[in-house]
């Protein structure tokens, strides 16, 4: 089976996309044929300043090296390295209705946040159907948010195939129910542009700041509490084992335990769990040339089996010279 996920670089690596992304991405290189890309493109609707984009999508392939990614296991590789992609984005671009993309919540979601929408926001799915489609891909891991992406990209194959031929895999994607939607300091969903992030690599003090600002209700240190509404304890349970989360539970429950000494624990659990990867980072960083090596190779792989679909995408409908 072909896993495959994509993670933009639109800023430094959070919480959010850790647990529901980047976590699973690790979890399924093991026994699947997986193929994870850092996301320029997309990126390029957010970000105007070459450089930026090019030392995000470095510190990306960083990030997820560190975080777990094996290059042996998994290819890893750079979405603009592979070109097919913008042809293939053309030709599904031809047979998506406006109304498809109307309804697509991301792009809804920041035009309501009075963030400014222009073609590539409002196309992004049908690029992201491109990244899923060109490489025959089974399964998608993504966070809850995605999950209508690939809906979209369901539709889109179904769309093709009925129109000339089947030719396309429809994909499923693959959503985890216990980090589905990640909260951010302000209890929305954690997301870069919603600006309420706790970044993975972040330095430790101003990272303990984050997580002391974290929104909760106004309970007083005695008063009891709900974990079930609380987005200190949904955090806290993404590190904690069972045994750990029954006892927060419990102490929110009884009263007499402060929001802020949750999270302190918070932070504390944190720290732990990326204690080896903050570390694997430091290594990585400073060797740049085995990171082209990686992403040049994972280039080569992902455009070997992007250009046969490509050929049979054209072939179907009568583009180029095969047929
Ligand atoms: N809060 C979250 N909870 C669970 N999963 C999340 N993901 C993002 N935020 C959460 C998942 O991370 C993967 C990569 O996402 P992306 O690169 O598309 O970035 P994003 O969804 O755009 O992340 P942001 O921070 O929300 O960025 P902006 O603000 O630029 O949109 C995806 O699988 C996503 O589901």
């Amino acid at each position: 089976m072909r896993v495959l996920s994509g993670i933009q670089p639109t800023g430094r690596f959070h919480w959010g996309n850790y647990f529901g992304a980047i976590k699973q991405y690790i979890d399924l290189q093991e026994n699947e044929q997986a193929f994870y890309f850092i996301a320029d493109l997309h990126a390029l609707t957010t970000i105007r300043d070459g450089k930026r984009l090019h030392q995000n999508t470095m510190e990306a392939a960083i990030d997820l090296l560190a975080l777990g990614l094996d290059p042996q296991k998994a290819t890893l590789f750079r979405q603009s390295d592979v070109p097919e992609i913008t042809d293939l984005t053309w030709i599904l671009m031809t047979i998506t209705q406006l109304s498809l993309l109307e309804k697509c919540h991301a792009y809804k979601d920041k035009k309501e946040k009075g963030i400014a929408a222009d073609a590539g926001l409002f196309t992004y799915p049908v690029l992201m159907a491109a990244d899923i489609l060109l490489y025959d891909s089974d399964l998608v891991p993504v966070g809850q948010d995605q999950i209508q992406h690939v809906e979209v990209t369901r539709d889109l194959a179904q769309r093709f195939n009925s129109l000339f031929g089947e030719t396309l895999i429809l994909p499923e994607s693959r959503v985890l129910d216990t980090s589905a939607k990640v909260p951010g300091i302000d209890g929305e969903k954690m997301s870069k542009s919603y600006k309420n992030v706790i970044e993975i690599f972040e330095d430790p003090k101003k990272q303990r700041k984050k997580v002391m600002s974290i929104k909760t209700d106004s309970a007083t240190l005695e008063d009891p509490k709900n974990p079930d509404t609380c987005a200190v304890y949904a955090l806290y349970k993404l590190f904690a084992n069972d045994e750990q989360q029954a006892e927060l539970a419990q102490r929110y429950r009884a009263g007499g335990m402060g929001y802020g000494e949750a999270k302190q624990a918070v932070h504390d659990a944190a720290l732990e769990y990326f204690g080896p990867a903050r570390e694997r980072r430091e290594q990585l960083a400073a060797d740049t040339s085995t990171l082209n090596d990686i992403l040049a190779e994972g280039a080569h792989k992902a455009r070997e089996k992007g250009k046969q679909v490509l050929d049979r995408v054209q072939a179907a409908c009568g583009l180029g010279s095969k047929h």
